[in-house]
C-alpha cells in the first residue's frame, strides 16, 4: 500500500527544494517529466512500484493542491525556495490573509512579509486556510489581513498557486487591514 502523504512530501521536496538530489531536469517554471521523476522515485525501495496513476492519485487524495500534472509533466503550484519564475500574474480577490506565529509580528511590522527561506511570500485566499498556515508555527496563531485590491492597484504583482494560495514577492505592513499595534 503507497503511504500517499509521504509520497507527497517526497515529491514537494524534490520539486520544491531539491531536484538536483533526484538527478530531476527541472525547467525554468519548474515542470519535470512525470517520466524522469518516476525513473528517480524507483531507486528507492520505498517508491519501487510507484505509477504515473499513483502521482494522481496523491494529489486527488490531498486537502491541499499541492502539485499539478499536464502534457507529462509535474509541478509544485507553491512552496519553492529553489528559483521558479512564474508566469501565472492574476488580478487576487480583494482580501486576501496571513496567519504566523505571534513572535513574528514586530518584526513583519517593520519589514514587511518577506519570503524567507522560500522563493515568494504564501497567502491564503481564505481564513480557513490561513489559519491551518498559520498554526503550523504558532497554535495561537494571528491572521493578518491584507488589502490585495490596493496592493494590486499599486503596481505589486501577485502570482496564483491554487484556487487557495497566492504568491507575492514581499508585502509591506501598508496593506495590512487593522495591522496589530506595539
Ligand atoms: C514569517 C505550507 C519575521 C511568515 C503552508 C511565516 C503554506 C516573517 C514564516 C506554505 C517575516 C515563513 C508556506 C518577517 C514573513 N519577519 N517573520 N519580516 N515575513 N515571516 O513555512 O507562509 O503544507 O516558509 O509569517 O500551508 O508559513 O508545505 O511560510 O510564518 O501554504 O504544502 O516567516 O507552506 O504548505 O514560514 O507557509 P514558511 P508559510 P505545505
Amino acid at each position: 500500500m503507497i503511504d500517499y502523504t509521504k509520497l507527497s512530501k517526497e515529491v514537494s521536496y524534490a520539486l520544491r527544494h531539491n531536484p538536483f538530489k533526484y538527478g530531476l531536469e527541472i525547467d525554468e517554471e519548474g515542470w519535470v517529466l512525470i517520466s524522469q521523476l518516476l525513473s528517480a522515485l524507483h531507486k528507492d525501495k520505498k517508491w519501487s512500484n510507484v505509477t504515473e496513476n499513483d502521482l494522481v492519485l496523491m494529489i486527488e487524495k490531498s486537502k491541499k493542491k499541492r502539485h499539478i500534472i499536464l502534457n507529462g509533466k509535474i509541478k509544485a503550484c507553491y512552496g519553492h525556495s529553489i528559483s521558479i519564475k512564474n508566469n501565472m500574474i492574476k488580478e487576487p480577490p480583494e482580501i486576501l490573509y496571513h496567519d504566523t506565529a505571534r513572535r513574528f509580528l514586530k518584526s513583519i511590522m517593520k519589514k514587511g512579509l518577506l519570503p524567507k527561506g522560500r522563493q515568494y511570500v504564501h497567502l491564503s485566499q481564505d481564513m480557513e486556510t490561513a489559519y491551518e498556515v498559520g498554526y503550523r508555527h504558532d497554535k495561537e496563531p494571528y491572521i493578518l489581513k491584507i488589502d490585495a485590491k490596493k496592493a494590486w492597484g499599486d503596481g505589486i504583482k501577485f502570482y496564483y498557486g491554487n484556487d487557495k494560495v497566492w504568491l507575492v514577492d514581499e508585502i509591506s505592513s501598508i496593506y495590512f487591514i487593522n495591522p496589530p499595534t506595539f
